[in-house]
């Protein structure tokens, strides 16, 4: 029966990978997979997370199940990390945590949820969002809908985003990027948020606030202002969080789905349906990477030196913003790309047309998705020279 079955084009943007290792091209640059990059152009794992993988394999004792909700020392460090230390949320024991395999697991709690749960809602995503957006919530049986959110002179359509709220019918869901939107870089300021705030409010809309890089974007305080401003004048609402990013453990698949409901007994009705949901996909998260997390946070002098680190790739990649844009004024494109300094978080729309990324691949090895997105921290002080020159010849 299996010949009936159609083959299909894998996942564009990790199909980039595959692309560029092939690639033999000496100056090559990867500005495609959104994974961060130091200096050397490598992954590295942080000190912080070295440490405390050091001392698990001293202490663990057990390998045994953790639970569906997975271990609540671990939700007992990442809620006061996503709604504040002083969380009047967490008094009143209205949040919930439930460990998810990466931010693309609670992304799928979340989705499965709604489907299960609140049968009929509709979910309404940003035009451009992170393409799997589209798959996970499809697949879960989501009716998916769009709002504008990047005009067609590439910067941020705030005007559109707020009209098109205003139009969704009462009581759907609605999923925000908290920071570093992806693709796009394009950031709510203060303002923003509250106008955000105000259309949910006034049409009862459910938000889903896709957390997926905290740290990355201003600090890990700062990123969360739109999450907890939210989350301080609602009674309900859905934050799927990802330490992927921010503590590196991108293939150790750790995230949290976070539900906030109006009272502590609304709390554990919805918790308890949750372990329903994560048990039917995969009964229990897996363990090491969060263990990793709780070992940190738990531990002022671990959780000092992942600050650090933290701040370290930050600095980073807005240093490179700014030095991009320094990069191209000798061909008089400061202008022309400006918006790369603005942008927040790992990833830029450049404006690179797709036949602009096809000739850097093609021509000059430089690596990106499609629609422009480019990955800032691919960048470095060595290759810049190079893709601003690349970037000034496909724009002649
Ligand atoms: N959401 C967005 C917007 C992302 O870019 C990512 C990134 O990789 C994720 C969620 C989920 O990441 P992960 O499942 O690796 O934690
Ligand atoms: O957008 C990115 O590049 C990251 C990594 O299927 C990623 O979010 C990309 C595609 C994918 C999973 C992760």
């Amino acid at each position: 029966m299996f010949e009936q079955i159609q083959r299909v084009p894998g996942d564009a943007i990790l199909g980039l990978i595959e692309a560029f290792n092939k690639d033999t091209n000496p100056n090559k640059v990867d500005l495609g997979v959104g994974v961060y990059r130091d200096a050397k152009g490598t992954t590295p794992i942080m000190r912080a997370v070295k440490e405390a993988e050091a001392l698990l394999l001293k202490n663990e004792t057990t390998k045994s199940y953790i639970g569906s909700h997975g271990d609540p020392r671990y939700g007992n460090m990442i809620l006061p990390m996503v709604l504040g230390e002083d969380s009047p949320i967490l008094a009143a024991g209205r949040a919930s945590a439930t460990q998810s395999p990466g931010g693309t697991g609670a992304l799928r709690l979340a989705a499965d949820f709604i489907h299960s749960q609140l049968p009929g809602k509709g979910i309404w995503v940003s035009d451009p969002t992170w393409p799997n957006h589209l798959g996970i919530f499809q697949a879960a049986g989501l009716k998916l809908s769009k709002y504008p959110y990047v005009d067609a002179e590439n910067r941020l359509d705030f005007d559109g985003m707020l009209a098109a709220l205003k139009q969704i019918p009462v009581g759907d869901v609605v999923v925000l990027h908290a920071c570093c939107h992806n693709p796009s870089g394009f950031d709510l300021s203060h303002e923003q948020w509250h106008d955000v705030l105000k259309v949910v409010q006034e049409r009862e809309l459910l938000p889903l606030v896709d957390f997926a890089y905290q740290g990355f974007g201003d600090g890990l305080e700062e990123d969360a202002f739109g999450v907890r401003l939210l989350a301080e004048n609602l009674d309900e609402m859905l934050i799927t969080s990802s330490c992927s990013k921010n503590f590196g453990l991108y293939r150790e698949r750790t995230g949290c789905m976070i539900m906030v409901a109006r009272n502590n007994e609304q709390m554990e009705n919805v918790r308890s349906q949750m372990a329903i949901v994560a048990r039917e996909n995969y009964s229990n998260p897996p363990a090491h990477g969060a263990a990793i997390v709780t070992e940190i946070l738990e531990s002022a002098e671990l959780a000092a030196q992942w600050r650090e680190e933290l701040t370290e790739m930050r600095d980073r990649i807005n240093g490179l913003r700014r030095d991009f844009v320094e990069a191209l004024a000798p061909y008089g494109l400061d202008k022309k790309y400006a918006c790369v300094g603005e942008q927040r978080g790992m990833f830029s729309y450049t404006g690179l047309t797709p036949e602009q990324v096809d000739r850097l691949r093609d021509e000059f090895g430089i690596y990106m998705v499609r629609s422009g997105r480019a990955n800032v921290a691919g960048l470095a002080n060595e290759n810049l020279p190079y893709v601003a020159k690349a970037i000034a010849a496909v724009n002649d």
